[in-house]
């Protein structure tokens, strides 16, 4: 135990704690740039480089950085003396004296951390006039990389290496030179980077940013020969709140669905319907491979991995492509979303498919880079024009003037905007495999469920685990949100170690409620949870809760498809790996 005292409070902590993690237990706000601390997930990110975060401590000569500095017994720290505020007004000064200053035009203009900074010490010149960096804007198909307004805080590194371990980004050069970037600052589309987007969800500045699709969407609304249809991810609804001011973990499915007939789609869909849609795909395929294992199939490939993550798809690609039979081949929901759309509804609303335009709003950037793929498209014409993501669309909904907050809910457009509990689900992780079970476990077993909630795969926990019981087979399942988590599952499955029959990855923390393109969350996991809750309640109060009993999907394979895994719903909704 250490006794110090923090502006004059009295202080008691464990021993190793450091000043900055003290003042916070006391509620003193120590301001910091680079220091990350992601909590819930081990992550913490804290060079001590952007020196804003000194402190004095009473008989040392020099400034303190509170993130680096332990506590020690009968401290005395001012985290606000002169000294400090001059010292970090000074270290501002000089960050800002190499940060472009077009502040308005600015992706991150109002969110910034380094706006905000600058405000809060009140900085209203820059006196050190010098050099400043210039480098070539790195776009790829869903993250821009503009290194001109980084600030080197490194907590994109800690993002691709330490959480994900990725390891595509790193500080590279010395000094001046000194910037974070893919081996041989080649272009990101060149790199082994996933799109998770998880280093643009830490990146304090505009340095790392989403592709910005909203022109195009405008334009495709306005466009009279274009009959623009919308799709909502499933974990949209339990975070766009957040950028009206709303409180984290509220649900504005309503509302969301309103916005978007205000903005003038034609039909405003629900990506949880094609996530009842991968449900009937991945559970045959499960329950196939289930049964010919039983049956003494040696050839047959398990633990079964889930496949509908985008960046969790793009890992496994570059990472372990002596894998790529393991995964499911079911295509993930946005792209069944458009496959359908663009086949069986614009049959039915008399279209050709050249005149519809896809829209997807997703928590999530790989999404982008998922819709521009080639194997997605029919004679170059994609399955799902354009993705936006949950921060896009707070955007274009201010831009247009709706007043969110007002809005009365409104419901789906039908065929495809009626979902079941279990399609909400697939937002949290965990979810896409409880989605599953619910309808494996009555093809399988015959019986009703007479409990939609697996209690066991809930939870936040990086690496989970959990046994359902189908009937005297105990179906053996793993779960792993981020990619590091991922990967420790991975190596044991490549190894031939792996327990499991079947398994969900998904990229983010949280799962999709945690996507690279959410509302900005500070590492704060209680609003990840909050998010995670409200889409357990979503769940919770639909009428249907498990996908093969959705009335759409069951029309959608009488009319159309036959029955799951088809010939032709192979054709339209399963796909393939390349390494
Ligand atoms: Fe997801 Fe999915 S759950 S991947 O996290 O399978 O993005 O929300 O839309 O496609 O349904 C994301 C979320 C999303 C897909 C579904
Ligand atoms: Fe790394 Fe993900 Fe960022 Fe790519 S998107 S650089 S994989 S953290």
């Amino acid at each position: 135990i250490v006794k110090l005292n923090i502006d004059d409070k009295a202080v008691v902590v464990e021993k190793g704690t450091t000043l900055l993690e003290a003042a916070q237990s006391v509620g003193v706000n120590i301001p910091t740039l680079c220091h990350l601390k992601m909590h819930d997930l081990n992550v913490e990110n804290k060079p001590g480089g952007c020196r804003i975060c000194v402190v004095e401590v009473e008989g040392r000569r020099n400034l303190a950085p509170a993130c680096k500095t332990e506590c020690t017994q009968n401290m005395n720290v001012n985290t606000h003396s002169l000294r400090v505020i001059n010292a970090r007004r000074t270290v501002m000064e000089l960050i800002l004296s190499d940060h472009p200053p077009e502040c308005l035009t600015c992706v991150k203009n109002g969110k910034c951390e380094l706006q905000t900074m600058a405000q809060n010490l009140g900085i209203r010149e820059i006196p050190f006039a010098g050099e400043q960096s210039h480098y070539k804007i790195d776009r790829s198909p869903a993250i821009i990389r503009d290194m001109d307004k980084c600030i080197m805080c490194r907590r994109c590194e800690m993002a691709c290496n330490v959480l994900q371990t990725v390891g595509c980004l790193s500080a590279i050069n010395r000094g001046f030179e000194s910037v974070v970037a893919p081996a041989f600052e080649m272009d990101l589309e060149k790199s082994t980077c996933t799109y998770c987007g998880q280093c643009v969800a830490v990146c304090p500045t505009g340095a790392l940013s989403e592709v910005d699709n909203t022109r195009k969407v405008i334009a495709a609304l306005v466009d009279p020969a274009k009959t623009v249809v919308v799709q909502t991810a499933p974990a949209v609804r339990a975070a766009l709140g957040e950028e009206f001011g709303m409180e984290p973990g509220t649900l504005v499915t309503g509302k969301m669905v309103s916005a978007l007939k205000k903005l003038g789609f034609d039909k405003v869909f629900d990506t949880d319907f094609a996530a009842d849609l991968t449900i009937m795909e991945e559970g045959t395929e499960l329950l196939d491979r289930l049964n010919k294992h039983l049956t003494g199939d040696k050839n047959v490939k398990l633990p079964i991995l889930t496949s509908c993550c985008p960046g969790w798809v793009n890992f496994f690609e570059s990472n372990f492509p002596d894998m790529l039979d393991v995964p499911s081949t079911a295509k993930s929901p946005q792209q069944m979303f458009g496959a359908i759309a663009k086949t069986y509804l614009a049959d039915k609303m008399g279209i050709k498919r050249e005149d519809m335009v896809v829209v997807s709003i997703m928590p999530c950037l790989a999404k982008k880079y998922e819709a521009s793929r080639p194997e997605f498209a029919v004679n170059g014409n994609p399955d799902v024009d354009l993705s936006i993501d949950t921060r896009e669309l707070a955007q274009m909904i201010k831009g247009a003037n709706i007043n969110f907050m007002e809005l009365t809910d409104e419901a789906f457009d039908n065929p495809m905007g009626e979902s079941t509990g279990a399609g909400v689900i697939f937002a949290n992780t965990g979810g896409v495999i409880e989605a599953a079970v619910r309808t494996a476990y009555e093809v399988h077993t015959k019986k009703k469920l007479e409990k939609v909630e697996f209690e066991a795969l809930r939870g936040f926990e990086g690496i989970r685990s959990a046994e359902v019981d189908f009937d005297g087979l105990p179906l053996k399942i793993g779960i792993a949100h981020g990619l590091g988590n991922a990967r420790k599952l991975l190596e044991d499955v490549q190894a031939g170690k792996s327990q499991y029959h079947a398994i969900e990855i998904m990229a983010c923390p949280g799962g999709c409620i945690g996507g690279g393109g959410q509302p900005y969350h500070h590492g704060h996991s209680s609003i990840l949870k909050k998010r995670a809750s409200a889409i357990y309640r979503e769940d919770a109060g639909k009428a249907i809760r498990k996908s093969h009993e959705n009335p759409f999907i069951i029309k959608l394979y009488k009319e159309f498809l036959g029955e799951p895994g088809s010939k032709l719903a192979h054709q339209l909704l399963h796909t393939q790996y390349f390494d």
